[in-house]
């Protein structure tokens, strides 16, 4: 019996034995469909890691370890879930502005938003504006910038320039992070959202599209 509570209590506690992409190739054979495995097994569990990060019970390293189970879990479950054409809840674009090469943080923004049901673009780090350009042009819905600089901080406001001078601005909601990132500052370059860490970033993507 395929056991979708359990694929979501090893994103929970770690793919300490490895045992996720067994448990969700089994799913799938057993006739689950790659919809039902993503939402009632995956994304409930990085829901709930998604939580106790948000309430201090869960840190980094935690968050990393899920992180790294939904990573494995996806390499069996993405193919199939494009076969069975699945939609995305939404198309995000995220990268690490220009000038910028720190990516844990955008990464754990990443692998949660994937884990709630967007499709991510990662432009991974040192991202040029006319990158978040093309990306738009491919159709994202969301541009999510980090970064970690109060140096590359000014790279976030000429990348939404940049959209702004290819009339792209009402194409994408812009939301932005990183730990010198804040509110003040987004509403400062007239970007759309801003989120303090990971678990919030997955809000306000979905508040964006208004999806909250
Ligand atoms: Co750098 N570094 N670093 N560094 N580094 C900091 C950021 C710094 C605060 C350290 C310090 O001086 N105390 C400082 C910045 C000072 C400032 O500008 N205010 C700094 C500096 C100065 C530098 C260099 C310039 C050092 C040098 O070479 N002289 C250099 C710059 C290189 C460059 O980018 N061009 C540099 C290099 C590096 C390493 C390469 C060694 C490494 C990065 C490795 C990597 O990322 N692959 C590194 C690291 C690891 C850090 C610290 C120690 C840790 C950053 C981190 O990963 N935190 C950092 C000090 C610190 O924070 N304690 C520091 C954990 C991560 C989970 O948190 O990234 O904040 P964070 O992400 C959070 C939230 O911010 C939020 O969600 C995440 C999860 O909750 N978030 C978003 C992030 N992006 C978001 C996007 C969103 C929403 C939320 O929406 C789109």
């Amino acid at each position: 019996m395929a056991d979708l509570h359990a694929i979501a209590q090893v994103i929970i506690d770690g793919d300490r034995g490895g045992v996720i992409k067994d448990l969700t190739a089994s799913a799938l054979n057993e006739g689950v469909s790659p919809g039902e495995v993503l939402n009632n097994g995956l994304v409930a569990g990085m829901s709930v890691v998604g939580e106790r990060f948000k309430n201090n019970e869960y840190y980094v390293p935690e968050v990393l370890i899920a992180a790294r189970a939904m990573k494995n879990a996806m390499e069996i479950l993405r193919p199939r879930l494009v076969e069975s054409g699945v939609a995305p809840i939404g198309k995000v674009a995220i990268g690490t502005v220009f000038g910028d090469l720190h990516d844990i943080g955008k990464n754990l923004v990443a692998m949660m938003l994937e884990g709630a049901g967007f499709q991510i673009n990662d432009l991974g780090v040192n991202v040029q504006p006319e990158q978040f350009v093309a990306a738009v042009k491919d159709g994202a819905d969301i541009v999510a910038l980090s970064a970690l600089l109060t140096t590359t901080m000014p790279a976030m406001k000429q990348t939404i320039e940049a959209l702004d001078a290819e009339g792209l601005r009402d194409k994408a909601r812009v939301m932005i992070g990183g730990a010198p990132v804040t509110q003040n500052y987004a509403d400062e370059i007239n970007a759309d959202g801003y989120a303090a860490d990971a678990a919030s970033a997955v809000d306000t993507a979905k508040t964006l599209l208004n999806m909250a």
